[in-house]
């Protein structure tokens, strides 16, 4: 895949050179490197435009006139990307936070992804180098914004991704509300709510030994309200449809089980517990390919039916019923109730609550 490396820079002349060598000395031979600078005090694209020739072709820059923060630079470079051939992007720092070493593996990922995140967050990965407190800020960053989303990426954060053409054509960059820090938050849950696969790879970010961050306190706090006009904007619901579908999809299974039952107990009189196992397990299978092709269609991460899901959906249904008979129990049992019925009626919510959260959370989990 024809990938583009975007490195936005503001003063990192004491880096640039380094990171291209670096860069260009593990990447296949296609691939090509832009430089977006904002007009950096310190001459970066001078140096820049000077090894341009030295790497016939595959170094570009952007200069842009003033210094317009990374949102902006970024999505200057994925335009200039877009309007020619690259069929991928990824955005990596100037500063040997993001080793160019990990280039490789995240491309071969992209083949089978539309989204391929460096994550400092699962198992593998990690940060070296980085105070307590900015470490509490990232991984803080990114739990709270998963928690807001509802999204399960683990490093929303991070500066280190790659993504195809079709996944920025699907995120649409033109929607984008983000002009800091927030845009790297921004960009991977677009991505995620309009559908995209998204693989996380594990990464260990080193921190920067030259030249300065540019993070600070009010680009942490941009960030921090941002992502609650980020979700506005995305207007991705929170799974209240799902829950509705979900209950329905259950209803229907009620249904399929009675009439079985009906049938075969009443009409043919088989042995009723047999025949009530098997309509339950008719029932949850039902439940489970409406639940699939309909309710959490969306966040599906299989494309088919299977096997393996089928039997964490019965698992989960069978939770669901222990829920939902403990529960019973614990009602009849603390309190007084003219009918029985009501205190079933709580164990079902109860149990259907548990279902529902296992469902969209475990066996439809999408990422
Ligand atoms: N063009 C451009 N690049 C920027 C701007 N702010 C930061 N950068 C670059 O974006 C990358 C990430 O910034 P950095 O200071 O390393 O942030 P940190 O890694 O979060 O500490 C670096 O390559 C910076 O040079 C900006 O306003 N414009
Ligand atoms: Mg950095």
């Amino acid at each position: 895949m024809k990938l583009l490396i975007a490195i936005p820079t503001y003063n990192e002349a004491e880096n640039i050179e380094a990171i291209l060598k670096a860069t260009f000395d593990v990447v296949p031979q296609e691939v090509e490197i832009l430089v977006a600078d904002d007009n950096s005090p310190d001459g970066t694209a001078k140096i820049v435009e000077q090894l341009i020739s030295s790497y016939s072709g595959r170094l570009h820059i952007l200069n842009r006139p003033k210094k317009e923060g990374l949102a902006a630079a970024y999505l200057a470079a994925f335009e200039w990307g877009l309007s020619r051939h690259y069929e991928a992007f990824l955005e990596m720092d100037a500063d040997f936070s993001h080793n160019p070493k990990y280039i490789p593996k995240m491309l071969s990922e992209l083949n089978t992804h539309d989204v391929v995140i460096g994550s400092r967050n699962i198992k593998g990965g990690g940060v070296e180098g980085w105070t307590m407190l900015r470490n509490i800020v990232s991984k803080g960053g990114s739990l709270y914004s998963r928690m807001i989303f509802g999204c399960p990426i683990k490093d929303l954060t991070g500066g280190f991704n790659m993504l195809t053409r079709r996944a920025l054509e699907k995120i649409g960059l033109e929607n984008i509300i983000s002009k800091g820090y927030s845009f790297q938050i921004e960009l991977k849950y677009r991505a995620w709510a309009a559908g995209c696969s998204v693989k996380e790879v594990p990464i260990l970010f080193t921190d920067r030994t030259l030249g300065a961050s540019k993070m600070s306190k009010n680009i942490f706090l941009e960030a921090f309200i941002n992502v609650w006009r980020i979700k506005r904007s995305v207007g991705r619901d929170t799974g209240v449809d799902q829950f509705i579908k979900f209950a329905v999809t259950g209803g229907l299974g009620t249904l399929t089980n009675l009439i079985i039952f009906f049938f075969c107990v009443d009409i043919f009189g088989l042995p009723v517990i047999q025949i009530s196992t098997i309509c339950f397990l008719i029932a949850v299978t039902q439940n489970y390919i409406i639940n699939h092709k309909w309710s959490f269609k969306r966040d599906t991460a299989e494309k088919t039916l299977s096997p393996k899901k089928w039997i964490e959906f019965i698992a989960i249904s069978l939770l669901g019923l222990a829920v939902n008979l403990l529960v019973l129990k614990a009602l009849l049992s603390n309190f007084e109730f003219p009918y029985k019925v009501i205190a079933q009626a709580g164990g079902i919510a109860a149990g259907m609550t548990v279902n529902f959260i296992m469902a969209k959370w475990y066996v439809f989990r999408r990422v």
